[in-house]
């Protein structure tokens, strides 16, 4: 065995399982990776008492995440672990760790992720609740499937293994449970070779609150599959440009209506790409562009001219000059928008 293996679990509050758990993993990894493994866990701030249990149990790894959240728990874990590959799972013994001879036979092949689809393996009664398991989960995997090509089958599943060295170049931004989508999607994007093996989902053992809250949870993951796929503004604005040619002459509200439609999604496009080039790397042209300070002083030029354009034109011409006036706020709204956001901008994992 030439690679070595980190397993880590990510914990708040867990005094109930997070024994358990460690064992469980202890266990298996001893009988498939021998010596070359270590044990991590990521705790957020446990405050029931999880920490002096970990800390009684030899040879354990503890990570003390400075920033809330599952995706922040998990990327502080991976960022200190020491194995070329680090596979996590929940500390609520949901994922047993026997899961793990799956995923060993696939390491030879070199692979970025690989998941562990709850899907493909068996779901025990009532382990996952019926919502997630027929209408979220389904439809994010479905989106995540089409929209970046990704074979995923189960795109919320907590039991995955990445390479170390693979995860350190994808800039992973989220610190909440959307961490979980931005990992696929991020693969996806980087063309990193994806994988997924079978595996066991249980009931939860501790018995209280799972953390996850299902409707806001889910929104935050399909917004960003959104915002990671620019390009899918394009496609709308193709329909509006196409509507408001249609209506053209015939409905003068209408055509207006479906450009205005244009002007915003062409707006929020460029913020989105405008916005990823910032966030992503400092020194490219592009991100160059938006930081220098020339965005302000151009775009009120534009505004003056185009006020200048409305008053001299004709009164006659009162439905043109109120639809200049709607896409000059949508630009004025745009730029208040990216200095905003540019001065605000804390990227919340390091
Ligand atoms: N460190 C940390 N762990 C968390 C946080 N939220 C959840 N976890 C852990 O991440 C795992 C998944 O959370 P869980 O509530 O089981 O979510 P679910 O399985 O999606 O319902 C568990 O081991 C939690 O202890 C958090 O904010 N910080
Ligand atoms: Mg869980």
């Amino acid at each position: 065995m030439k690679y070595t293996i980190s397993i880590l679990i990510p914990c708040l509050n867990e005094k109930i399982t997070i024994k358990k758990a460690i064992f469980d993993a202890k266990i298996n990894a001893d009988k498939l990776f021998k010596n070359k493994y270590e044990i991590v866990v990521a705790d957020n701030g446990s405050t029931d008492g999880s920490l002096e249990i970990i800390r009684k149990i030899k040879g354990i790894k503890i990570i003390q995440v400075p920033v809330k959240g599952y995706g922040a728990a998990l990327h502080w874990g991976i960022k200190n672990s020491m194995g070329d590959y680090v596979v996590f799972a929940d500390a609520d013994l949901s994922y047993p760790f026997s899961n793990l001879d799956k995923f060993k036979p696939l390491i030879r092949g070199n692979p970025d992720l690989i998941l562990g689809s709850r899907i493909k393996g068996t779901i025990q009664k009532k382990a996952m609740p019926f919502l997630n398991r027929y209408f979220g989960t389904p439809i994010l995997t479905l989106l995540i499937k089409l929209l970046y090509n990704l074979p995923t089958t189960d795109c919320n599943s907590g039991m995955r293994m990445v390479k170390r060295s693979f995860y350190n170049n994808l800039n992973m931004r989220n610190s909440g449970m959307e961490w979980a989508s931005e990992l696929l999607l991020k693969t996806a994007i980087k063309r990193g070779k994806y994988q997924e093996v079978p595996i066991k989902f249980m009931k939860d053992k501790r018995g209280n609150k799972p953390h996850l809250s299902r409707w806001s949870d889910g929104w935050r993951h399909l917004k960003s599959i959104i915002l990671l796929k620019p390009v899918l503004f394009i496609y709308l604005m193709v329909i509006f440009l196409i509507l408001s040619l249609l209506a053209f002459q015939t409905n003068f509200g209408l055509t207006s209506l479906f450009i205005l439609l244009f002007t915003v999604t062409l707006f929020s496009f460029l913020a989105l790409t405008f916005l990823g080039f910032a966030i992503e790397s400092v020194h490219n042209p592009v991100s160059k562009l938006i930081n220098n300070n020339y965005l302000v002083p151009i775009v009120l030029l534009f505004l003056l001219i185009v006020g200048l354009v409305i008053y001299l034109l004709p009164d006659k011409h009162m439905g043109t000059k109120m639809l200049l006036g709607a896409i000059m706020s949508i630009v004025l709204i745009w730029v208040f928008l990216i200095e905003t956001v540019k001065t605000h901008l804390v990227n919340r994992l390091p």
